[in-house]
């Protein structure tokens, strides 16, 4: 077989780092559910504890179905490694305690998905940890931000849930020449639809729950960057400071979902895009966002830094919020949940659902609407998917005849 790098991508989502003949020839890796692993000799445990010789020794440092997919996940983001954990927050809480500490600054995006935007606003700020917001679609608002006790600059592109998006090559620029590292959420595109690394970011964080395993039945997260980074973040922030480890039942789910992740990508981007314009031109829809749409403002940078406009978008309509949750109640084949990227339709009122860790007033500031829906579509045939909607949205705008 070719090497990885010479490999296409959706090649390497079903082949790297697994190698049959070291598991009797199974065409799926071994799931290893063991907690610990066990040493020839005194001196082979020590040295394994000290780093000096490879090989696992236990479960919430290192597994080995779990190092399968860290290294697949790492080539597919085009990186040196990569690093699983339990949840998509257990990812980014890894990752930010590694690498700040009281005093330092961490400058974010003001638009971030709800408990990431408190673990950081409402916890990291509780531990001398400086946190300042900006609109980070200015890259100029970084340059004037940044200083030399920044450390970290943490954005989402597209921002959940306002589908802002972040020049990732500009900012990495600033924060590079700054000594601060960039750290990017990927959660919305996976490494698919856009390569962060390649644009100069260091550590990409993903909900793995969400479009990389796809179908709505595990919570997952991952990460990825250089070995050396990848490395300090396995032996602090996941080891000793969450323990927020990926169990190996997971793993293996994961990987099941990275083998068609490739055109699940391909279908939940042209679903969406059909979608979006007919959406758009519908009367009773004020205002839909989605990158691949001419219409989006920033259109022309999704088209340089993504691949497709993704799986997700949202909607305002003409008649605010009463009219809105009138549209979503309608609704019957599309699920009203929260989470996203899955094989089944969900659609959600962020500001009293995955965004209500803001406070009202955050809210406003942040730029997330009250009227604002959500809609993640999913691997239905497109005009199923439609005709719900537009049934929904023929209810949605009848007159309202109250009883006197
Ligand atoms: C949601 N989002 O519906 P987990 N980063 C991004 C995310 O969207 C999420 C995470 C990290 C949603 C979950 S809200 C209760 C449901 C961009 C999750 C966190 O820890 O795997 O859930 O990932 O928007």
């Amino acid at each position: 077989m070719k090497s990885t790098n010479e490999l296409s991508f959706a090649t390497r989502a079903i082949h790297v780092g697994y190698d049959d003949s070291e598991a009797k020839g199974a065409l799926n890796p071994p799931v290893y559910m063991s907690s610990t692993f066990t040493f020839q000799n005194t001196n082979e445990g020590g040295a394994r504890f000290s780093g000096k010789s490879k090989g696992h020794f236990y479960s919430r440092i290192s597994n080995p179905t779990l190092e399968v997919l860290e290294k697949r996940f790492a080539a597919l983001e085009e990186t040196e490694a990569g690093l699983c954990f339990a949840s998509g927050m257990g990812a980014i809480t890894s990752v930010l305690w590694t690498f700040l500490s009281a005093g330092d600054e961490i400058i974010t995006d003001d638009t971030l998905y709800g408990c990431t935007f408190a673990f950081i606003h409402h916890g990291l700020s509780r531990f001398g940890i400086k946190v300042t917001s900006i609109d980070m679609s200015d890259p100029k608002q970084l340059k004037a931000a940044i200083s030399d006790n920044t450390k970290i600059v943490y954005f989402e592109s597209p921002a959940n849930p306002n589908m802002k998006l972040v020049d990732i090559a500009a900012i990495a620029k600033i924060a590079k020449a700054n000594n601060a590292l960039t750290v990017v959420d990927n959660t919305y595109c996976t490494p698919y639809l856009q390569q962060p690394l390649n644009l100069g970011a260091d550590i990409v964080v993903h909900s793995a729950t969400k479009f990389l395993s796809g179908h709505g039945d595990l919570i997952a997260g991952l990460a990825a960057g250089r070995e050396e980074l990848m490395t300090r973040v396995r032996l602090e922030g996941l080891k000793d400071m969450t323990g927020a480890v990926m169990d190996p039942l997971t793993a293996h789910q994961l990987l099941r979902g990275l083998k068609t992740l490739s055109i699940r990508m391909d279908r939940h981007c042209s679903t969406a895009l059909e979608l979006a314009k007919l959406l758009e031109t519908h009367p009773l829809i004020a205002k839909v966002s989605y990158p691949g749409l001419t219409s989006f403002a920033q259109n022309d940078l999704a088209n340089s830094q993504m691949r497709g406009g993704g799986g997700v978008m949202t909607i305002e309509l003409s008649g605010g919020f009463g009219q809105a949750t009138r549209f979503m109640d309608a609704l019957q084949m599309i699920k009203r949940a929260v989470s996203l990227g899955d094989a089944d339709s969900l659609i959600q009122h962020p500001a009293s659902m995955t965004h209500s860790a803001y406070t009202e007033k955050e809210r406003a500031a942040h730029g997330i609407s009250e009227s604002l829906l959500r809609l993640s579509v999913g691997l239905e045939d497109v005009r199923d998917i439609w005709n719900d909607l537009h049934q929904a949205l023929q209810i949605a705008g009848q007159p309202i005849i109250c009883a006197a």
